[in-house]
């Protein structure tokens, strides 16, 4: 059944042609549990969390093209978040309300939409330590830097003198940097040139980014490379700490129908980049300055704002200025993953195409460098010799190799996009040892720490792409799939599938005691520094500066204070600063105003949002909290009166000098204190 399943696949390529990736039609129809190797009862229990319980694990989906990450428990599979990144998102207001909004700015203006590919968490010493969580955005090439105290994005970083950041934001084994290799080169810096140059004009970067320092992430240095497409990458550690390596596909320089005409080389490449030689020689001055502009969006940790900075060139290296700087390890037919193992002495490339999993050598690779074994030199780059690095080949392990993870006990796993499958197999005898099928056309797969120094082993995540038959049907399109297998025993076992929002490429875990005992549950009032900041009933009010009326309010169970406003005139900028003065968790309230152009905010516990709102004529416009917060959440609401510049009505706010928290606190019914 699995075989037929494997070979149908295999026709279908075959009769698509060996390059028709995306051209799967036939998926195998869905019932499938005899394949699971688990009675639906047992699987059942072992992704069983009861009512009230808690996961074992955390784990940080990317969201694809909606440009964020989502946040599961596992093993049940529970989404618990979907953190806003690169996409502007109505369920918080963020990209939205006046605090956030800068963190979409780029040097091409407010991109409230991206597509974001791999998450990755920040390192100590080789091992996901729960501080950050990084993720690039793809088309607009930036990285952002996601708080694991609070579950938001707090920075963002553009990259420059690039075109779509893929291979990103990959961290070395101190998170001293994480990386961006351009996918797709261009003319660097870019100019106007007939595509037909490519060959001439075009080329590739690869950047250095410097980010333990939380709010200060910046360019630490590029490298400028041949013009190819640079697809993955990821970090030595152990032996090879300090060494970065990155697949590239497209050494052919081909500019039209990459399909086929990126696909003749029987090698690409893998960039194996020294850092830390890039350190020296820049310190002996060998880096040039080079322009590019990139803007810096950061949360300011005092007032919770998002600024904007934008800055102006970086050093650039060129590898025939810096000896030992990069190698090239020829690697089948357009790699698209490579993964180090917890060793940190194999490096695994996926050659998508291959009928192989090429592995190499790290100590091989050293003694070629040391014995001068190269093929030939691009552009200052030593091309080493194949069979001089490579350690071994996985044979027959499915087709389409993508991506390797591994559980820390000597074996690898790897997706089979094609053949729809994960095979796992043993690293050093190259033996596969099983395989899974999954459903279907997996892209990533992740193993919690799967790619770190300490696997915590116990469970893998295929994350599907095209997923059908799965779910109940929801229109031509629907959710793409994660599925859970038990790793733990000799056999993958098939436990549990669920639907992902947007399309997850990587996948982040760890467990679940890392994070939980630091999330923050509100922020303190006392150390709300935002300037707009209203901490009792009675410190709100509402003030005008020519055109612009501020309006500063509290928002509490059940009502906000002041709650009538009037004085605003047609042709005035309105904003809503409103503070929810809760200190407890999860006591969230919202704000909107009739004839706004955004429904408005959330406000969580403690926290102070500002909502922009021109209105478009006169009369009478109700606001209200949009979030269910109490008994009397329907009675939280009031009113703004819109008048005619010529009517001269004065500026007013009802705010009550005496504590409207006599008005009672009603509680939420929800096991309040
Ligand atoms: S890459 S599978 Cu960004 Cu493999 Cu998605
Ligand atoms: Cu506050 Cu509903």
């Amino acid at each position: 059944m699995r075989i037929a399943t494997i070979r149908r696949f295999s026709l279908g390529i075959f009769v698509a042609g060996a390059l028709g990736l995306g051209a799967i039609a036939c998926a195998p129809s869905g019932k499938s549990s005899s394949t699971t190797g688990l009675l639906a009862g047992d699987a059942a229990t072992r992704t069983y969390v009861p009512p009230g319980s808690y996961d074992e694990y955390y784990a940080f989906l990317s969201g694809g093209f909606s440009g964020q990450v989502t946040v599961y428990g596992l093993p049940s599979g529970r989404l618990f978040k979907q953190i806003p990144v690169f996409s502007q998102f109505p369920q918080t207001g963020y990209g939205y309300d006046e605090d956030s909004k800068a963190m979409l700015n780029t040097t091409f203006g407010f991109v409230p939409w991206d597509d974001s590919h791999h998450t990755e968490m920040s390192l100590t010493n080789g091992v996901p330590d729960g501080r950050w969580l990084f993720i690039n955005g793809n088309n607009t090439p930036r990285i952002a830097r996601i708080d694991l105290k609070r579950f938001e994005t707090e920075e963002i970083l553009q990259i420059p003198n690039a075109a779509g950041g893929h291979a990103s934001p990959f961290a070395t084994p101190d998170t001293k940097y994480v990386v961006s290799a351009t996918r797709f080169s261009v003319p660097i810096p870019q100019k106007d040139v007939p595509i037909d140059s490519y060959k001439q004009n075009f080329k590739g970067t690869i950047t250095f980014v410097r980010a333990d320092q939380p709010g200060k992430m910046d360019v630490a240095f590029q490298i400028m490379m041949p013009g190819y497409d640079y697809d993955l990458g990821h970090a030595g550690k152990g032996p090879s700490d300090g060494w970065f390596f990155f697949t590239t596909y497209n050494s052919e320089e081909a500019n039209t129908k990459l399909e086929v005409n990126a696909s003749q080389a029987d090698k690409d490449y893998i960039a194996a980049i020294n850092y830390k030689r890039a350190e020296e020689c820049i310190a002996s001055g060998k880096g040039k300055k080079f322009g590019g502009s990139y803007v810096h969006n950061y949360v300011d940790p005092a007032t919770r704002i998002a600024k904007s900075e934008t800055k102006t060139g970086v050093t650039m290296l060129y590898p025939a200025d810096c000896d030992g700087l990069v190698y090239y390890l020829p690697t089948p037919k357009s790699p698209h993953g490579v993964d180090i193992d917890p060793t940190g002495e194999y490096i695994v490339a996926g050659g998508k195409l291959a009928t192989v999993i090429p592995v190499h050598s790290y100590t091989k690779m050293i003694k070629a460098i040391a014995g001068k074994q190269f093929e030939k030199t691009i552009d200052g780059i030593p091309v080493l010799k194949y069979d001089a690095v490579i350690a071994g080949e996985v044979k027959n392990p499915g087709l389409g190799p993508l991506h390797t993870e591994f559980d820390g006990k000597g074996n690898a796993y790897t997706s089979m996009f094609i053949s729809s499958e994960v095979v796992k197999w043993k690293l050093g005898t190259w033996e596969v040892l099983d395989r899974i099928p999954v459903y279907y056309s997996v892209g990533h797969i992740m193993i919690p720490g799967g790619d770190s120094k300490k696997p915590w082993g116990k469970y893998l995540v295929a994350l599907d792409k095209i997923t059908k038959d799965r779910y109940l049907p929801t229109g031509p399109e629907g959710s793409r799939s994660a599925q859970l297998i038990d790793i733990s025993g000799d056999k993958m076992k098939m436990l549990l599938d669920f639907p992902t929002m947007g399309e997850p490429h990587y996948a982040q875990a760890v467990p679940a005691s890392l994070l939980q005992p630091g999330s923050v549950k509100f922020e303190k009032l006392a150390e709300n520094k935002n300037p707009n900041v209203t901490t009792s009933e009675a410190g709100g009010g509402i003030t005008r500066t020519g055109k612009r009326v501020d309006v500063k309010m509290i928002a509490i169970r059940s009502h906000f204070a002041p709650d009538n406003l009037e004085g605003v005139e047609l042709g005035d900028t309105v904003y809503f600063h409103v503070t929810n003065i809760e200190q407890d968790w999860n006591i969230a309230h919202g704000f909107a105003v009739f004839g706004a152009n955004t429904t408005g905010v959330t406000l969580p516990p403690g926290e102070t949002r500002t909502v922009r709102w021109v209105p478009q004529a006169t009369g009478i416009y109700p606001f209200y909290c949009t979030d269910f917060c109490s008994a009397l959440h329907q009675e939280m609401q009031g009113y703004v009166r819109v008048s005619s510049p010529a009517l001269h009505v004065p500026l007013s706010a009802n705010v009550s000098k005496v504590s409207q928290t006599q008005l009672g606190r009603l509680p939420t019914g929800h096991g309040e204190k």
